[in-house]
């Protein structure tokens, strides 16, 4: 009894239409929609900044770095038109909180002048996540949705590519401060996935998908980054302990 109980709850909470997609017009839809839209919005909000602030400590590349900031105003007016589509509020409030710890990391490193810690968290870490969830999004998003994520997606690499490159440029220099970098930071990737993941559910977003394409882009990009497996195991372990 209790089993057919529950599987009508989650039959409720995940309504499917016809073709296998969620049901966009839903309820159920729309408020798990409020807040990953918001997350999404405020988070291309704060790429744009963090890009801003690399092109002040990176003098040298500022016209790339500024270049690349506004790619992600675009994207954030696309996700704003994508809420719009679905007649949904973002809730920024959530998406303000959802962002804080990470943010406050960036700005501290900001503030003393750690360009490797910025360039990981924006970078490396927030780039990786966007482009997970792009993807995993992309395959169940309404059509409308769909085609604005497919042309962000393609950004992010840019935006990762970046990071990849000076840091590639700089291991030498940097190594100690990117392991220390990643340990305070990565674990914050991990809380935010889990504190968003019972509503990407309901958007047909699996977290174990997500998680996977996650760590195919945060693994690929430390090989290309010049690191050898056990020093990207090790980093990727601060996800676990
Ligand atoms: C950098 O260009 C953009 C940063 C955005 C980070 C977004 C992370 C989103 C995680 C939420 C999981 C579901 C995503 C749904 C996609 C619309
Ligand atoms: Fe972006
Ligand atoms: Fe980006």
């Amino acid at each position: 009894m209790q089993a057919l109980a529950s599987t009508k709850i989650e039959l409720e909470q995940v309504p499917t239409s016809p073709d296998g997609l969620p049901d966009f017009t839903s309820d159920s839809y729309k408020d798990a929609y409020s807040r990953i839209n918001a997350v999404v919005i405020e988070g291309e909000q704060e790429a744009y900044s963090n890009f801003l602030d690399l092109a002040k400590l990176i003098p040298e590349h500022s016209d790339e770095l500024i270049r690349l900031g506004k790619m992600e105003k675009k994207h954030m007016n696309g996700f704003c038109a994508c809420g719009r589509n679905l007649a949904v509020k973002p809730d920024m409030p959530f998406a303000k909180t959802f962002f804080s710890k990470l943010h406050n990391n960036f700005l501290e490193a900001f503030n003393s002048g750690n360009t490797t810690t910025c360039l990981l968290i924006q970078c490396i870490l927030i780039e990786s996540f966007a482009i997970s969830a792009y993807h995993v999004y992309i395959r169940v998003a309404d059509p409308f949705a769909k085609r604005i994520t497919e042309g962000v997606v393609q950004d992010e690499y840019l935006h990762l590519n970046y990071g990849q490159e000076w840091l590639k440029a700089n291991l030498d220099s940097c190594k100690k401060e990117l392991m220390k970098a990643n340990k305070e930071n990565l674990p914050l990737i991990k809380s935010m996935l889990d504190e968003v993941s019972k509503d990407a559910e309901i958007l047909h977003m699996d977290k174990e998908e997500l998680m996977e394409e996650f760590m195919i882009a945060y693994q690929d990009s430390l090989l290309e980054i010049g690191l050898d497996n056990r020093e990207i195991a090790r980093m990727a372990l601060a996800a676990v302990i």
